[in-house]
């Protein structure tokens, strides 16, 4: 019998389910199953691998220490990493097809910032389809963004179709590795295609020649941009759930309200409408907007657990 062939570096590009795409060092890819024992690989992944004999898929044997993970949970609290490795998130969103309201989601807004914030990780909001836009919804969207620039956060508004902002974006994407997640349909594959002229995404557009079902992203995968830095183009979510975090750590990942958390009267608080909660008075006094403390505490019942730490 030969000896299995040396283990070797590799970089997971692409996560199917069952089967990972590894990039090796020549860069080539190569479909792989990992060993049970390791634990889940996702996305983003540097591990150590072994090509399979023949046609045989090959075997992921390690992880390498992540620097970052993304997981998911599911319904039943259960945590599924999503993308290794990655230094932001590009939280996309779009405008609604119905003028006079802005159509943001911002719950899952709010959600995906307080998750960069809690990994530690860097967060940018993307509006795409302004060509969509009316002027009134565009002015209305601007406004609303204009609340997250105040807390620090960068907001790029673009179009996929137009390519509006897009050299702004791909400024931003250079040289570190981003996710782009969001909900279904919003355009974050088409964002993808666009800034990666030379491969070929399937973006959600109905097959005009069958008719037949939306290209609607299913995998996790990951793409080299030309000019340096990865980009990784995610599944639409409905909602996305934290994972089970205490309320502290839930009101210090909404990063305006850290300035007025030490100040409740209820070393406790979980500032959802005890006395002399700091929380509630910063926004009574329009220091903390309405519709934040709103996403607050709509995750904040939706924790597992609510913890007091
Ligand atoms: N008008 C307009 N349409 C766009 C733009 N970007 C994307 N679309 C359309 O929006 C639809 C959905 O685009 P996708 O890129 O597949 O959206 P996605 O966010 O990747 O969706 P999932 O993979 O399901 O999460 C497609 O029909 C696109 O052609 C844009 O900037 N303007
Ligand atoms: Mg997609
Ligand atoms: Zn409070």
């Amino acid at each position: 019998m030969t000896s299995a062939p040396e283990p070797q570096p590799g970089l997971v590009i692409a996560n199917y389910g069952q089967t990972l795409l590894v990039e090796a060092s020549d860069g080539a890819s190569w479909p792989c199953v990992a060993r049970k024992s390791i634990g889940q690989a996702a996305c983003g992944d540097r591990v150590l691998w072994q090509a399979g004999r023949g046609d045989a898929h090959g075997a992921v044997v390690a992880i390498e220490p992540r620097r970052s993970l993304l997981a998911r949970t599911d319904a039943r609290g259960k945590s599924k990493p999503l993308c290794a490795n990655i230094d932001q998130l590009i939280v996309v969103t779009s405008p609604a097809a119905s003028a006079g309201a802005s159509g943001i989601n911002h719950s899952l807004i709010d959600h995906y910032l307080v998750t960069a914030d809690l990994l530690g990780l860097g967060a940018t909001l993307v509006v795409n389809k302004m060509d969509l836009a009316g002027e009134l919804q565009a002015i209305k969207l601007r406004d609303e963004m204009a609340r997250y620039q105040a807390m620090g956060y960068e907001f790029r508004a673009v179009s996929a179709k137009t390519r509006d902002g897009l050299p702004e974006l791909g400024a931003q994407l250079k040289d570190r590795t981003s996710v782009f997640v969001g909900e279904s349909g919003v355009g974050k594959s088409s964002l993808l295609q666009a800034l990666l002229p030379d491969h070929e995404i399937r973006v959600g557009a109905l097959s005009e020649a069958s008719g037949k079902g939306r290209h609607t992203t299913t995998s996790t995968l990951l793409f080299h941009l030309p000019r340096g830095g990865d980009i990784i183009d995610s599944p639409g979510v409905r909602e996305f759930r934290l994972w089970n975090i205490s309320a502290a750590e839930l009101a210090r990942g909404f990063r305006e309200f850290r300035p007025f958390l030490d100040n409740c009267r209820f070393r406790d608080c979980v500032h959802d409408g005890e006395p002399g909660c700091a929380v509630t008075l910063a926004c009574e006094q329009g220091k903390i907007s309405r519709q934040r403390l709103d996403s607050y505490r709509a995750i904040l019942h939706k924790l597992p657990v609510v913890e007091y730490d």
